[in-house]
């Protein structure tokens, strides 16, 4: 029997629906996903095995013109994605004009391998714009194949994924069968914990936070969890605490939540504040937390 992997990565601008596709495809929420752009800062890695294919998904950052030197290292990872691609899906969101980024638009005009561009959130269109919002992207992008597809709902998603195995080259599998993404257990919960932030903090804060977990102790019945959250300055921390901690205490009853979901386990999850200046812009510290692209 012939076996058939290959890369197929995510690309396109903030907020479009990228993880919510990759979590669809994989099955499993894998990658964070919120309503606000950036979400999404590494690239991550979500296998989908079959008998006879292994499907190796890339969920990348929003494409961005990057301001500070953690930007930088997000962009180089959406760089990465366009080195290994054996299909590229190139999302846009129904309503959107351009990519953020001549140059990315630029590798995927001019691509060599299948492109395949996915227009989103359909479930928010009418037919109308529809119509015109295909024909604008099947001038832009004339190499790519449009499929209109709702990744919230599903709709096409199952399509796209049969499109996908179809244009995937012969090939043994990358990974063990049984392996879900790269990433260690620590990166999610990280994730999960900054998701919260995300989700409950406004303006500057939540992109002037990073997560480390400093304790992962496995027991029978229990994963006690230590994790830090830093931040630029005082005053934000300040903000994440919140009155006699109770804004804290919210993003750590919803992280533990999601985290005993994750791995099927009563978890004890410990959150502290740190102040790590300008973390953002600081080369050392930004290995340290895994953007050493
Ligand atoms: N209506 C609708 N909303 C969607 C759809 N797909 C994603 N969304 C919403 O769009 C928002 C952004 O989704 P994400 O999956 O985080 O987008 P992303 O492209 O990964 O964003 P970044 O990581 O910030 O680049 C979330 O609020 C999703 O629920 C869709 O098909 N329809
Ligand atoms: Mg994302």
């Amino acid at each position: 029997m012939s076996h058939k992997a290959g890369f197929v990565n995510i690309i396109g601008n903030p907020n479009v629906g990228k993880s919510t596709l990759m979590n669809a495809f994989v099955g499993e929420k894998l990658s964070i996903i919120t309503s606000k752009a950036q979400t999404t800062r590494h690239r991550i890695l979500g296998i989908v095995n079959g008998d006879d294919f292994q499907v190796l998904f890339s969920d990348t950052p929003g494409i961005i013109k990057p301001a500070y030197e953690l930007q930088e290292s997000m962009m180089g990872f959406v760089k990465s994605a366009f080195e290994d691609a054996d299909v590229l899906i190139y999302m846009v969101e129904i309503g959107e004009q351009a990519l953020k980024d001549e140059a990315f638009f630029k590798k995927i005009t001019s691509s060599k391998i299948p492109v395949l561009l996915l227009l989103n959130k359909i479930d928010r269109s009418d037919q109308e714009t529809l119509e015109t919002q295909v024909q604008l992207w099947a001038k832009k992008v004339p190499n790519a194949e449009i499929i209109p597809i709702s990744a919230l709902e599903g709709f096409q998603v199952k399509e796209v994924f049969d499109r996908i195995i179809e244009l995937l080259p012969e090939s043994p599998p990358f990974y063990p069968k049984d392996q879900l993404t790269d990433k260690p257990e620590r990166f999610f919960i990280n994730e999960s914990i900054r998701e919260k932030i995300l989700l409950h903090y406004k303006k500057e804060i939540p992109y002037a936070v990073e997560v480390d977990t400093e304790e992962f102790l496995e027991e029978e019945k229990i994963i006690r969890i230590r994790s830090v959250i830093m931040v630029e300055r005082e005053t934000q921390k300040g903000i994440i605490i919140g009155h006699k901690g109770s804004a804290l205490k919210r993003v750590g009853v919803e992280a533990r939540k999601d985290l005993e979901k994750f791995f099927g386990k009563q978890i004890h999850l410990e959150l502290y504040v740190k102040v790590n200046k300008n973390w953002r812009s600081n080369q050392n510290q930004l290995k340290r937390f895994g953007y050493n692209q």
